[in-house]
């Protein structure tokens, strides 16, 4: 295929708070990206808010599916994220194996900071697992990590040795390349770590503490790491790109005092995403 690559993104759309395919979409492009969204609902504002309208499309999908296979399009990657229901988990696995060539990128979203999202039911969260396993690279949080893996949420900060087993099992469940986002690594801050099990290489990222946790954080860091590698990059070197651009984009809207509802901030920062600077701050975790 010639042009931009092309990216199936399987995540819903809300109105307000950015989150999910209104971060996706903006981050992938400006990274010379096609994003093909498929929603999997509308939602007039996401779940955080509390109150909000959802339309489900959960029947959207198989049809938009089939619609593309008759078509013959091909996608070099697909991503999905927030799932409405375990259908949809099913919708995906169909998704992923009608492609099998595409690089395959599972974001668990299913909590932060210790909670679940409220339409994450436990049912729901075990069916997450399942896509997980079929997934080249998962990008899980520390909450989402710690629920695939039936464990706690670590509740201080947490050791080298423990996130780097962490990492092991994640991939043991099914994908080669593991990233767990907003860890608390003892003594160097909130970082993002990864492992490469074809390479048996663990990485690590240092960011600084914001005492904030802002909706779309996560689908921004996975889209700016989707974008890296489909650019050529290593994986550290993906790692450290979607960390730093989410670390300016987390202090710009803290520095704006935005509830966390109203989501990352990216608008005023999204030129920088084009620069090719060089981005070698990682290190061996
Ligand atoms: O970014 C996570 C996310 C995505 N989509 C919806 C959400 C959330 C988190 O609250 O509610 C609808």
């Amino acid at each position: 295929m010639t042009g931009p690559k092309r990216v199936a993104a399987i995540h819903d759309i809300s109105g307000v708070g950015r989150c999910s395919l209104t971060v996706i979409i903006p981050v992938l492009s400006t990274m010379g990206v096609q994003v093909c969204p498929v929603p999997t609902a509308v939602l007039s504002a996401h779940t955080g808010y509390g109150e909000f309208v959802m339309r489900d499309l959960t029947d959207f999908i198989p049809a938009a599916l089939e619609n593309y296979k008759r078509m013959g399009t091909e996608f070099d990657c697909i991503y999905s994220g927030f799932l409405a229901s375990t259908e949809q988990i099913d919708h995906c696995l169909e998704f992923f194996s009608s492609y099998p060539s595409a690089l395959k990128v599972v974001d668990p979203v299913m909590g932060d900071n210790g909670e679940n999202y409220k339409t994450y039911t436990p049912e729901l969260c075990r069916r997450m697992s399942e896509l997980a396993a079929v997934a080249d690279i998962i990008t899980p949080n520390l909450t989402e990590a710690a629920i695939l893996l039936g464990e706690r949420f670590p509740e201080g900060p947490v050791d080298h040795s423990v996130m780097r087993s962490w990492l092991v099992r994640l991939s043991q469940q099914g994908p080669r390349i593991v990233v767990i986002t907003s860890v608390p690594v003892a003594g160097c801050g909130i970082c993002s770590i990864g492992y490469d099990r074809e390479r048996n290489s663990f990485w690590k990222v240092s960011g600084e503490y914001v005492p904030i946790s802002y909706s779309g954080s996560g689908d921004m860091f996975t889209s700016i790491l989707i974008g890296g590698l489909l650019g050529g990059d290593s994986l550290p070197i993906a790692m450290n790109r979607a960390a730093a651009f989410t670390q300016s984009a987390v202090k710009t809207t803290y520095s704006y005092g935005t509830p966390w509802t109203e989501g990352i901030m990216f608008e005023p920062l999204l030129h920088r995403l084009r620069s090719d600077r060089e981005l070698n701050d990682y290190t061996n975790l």
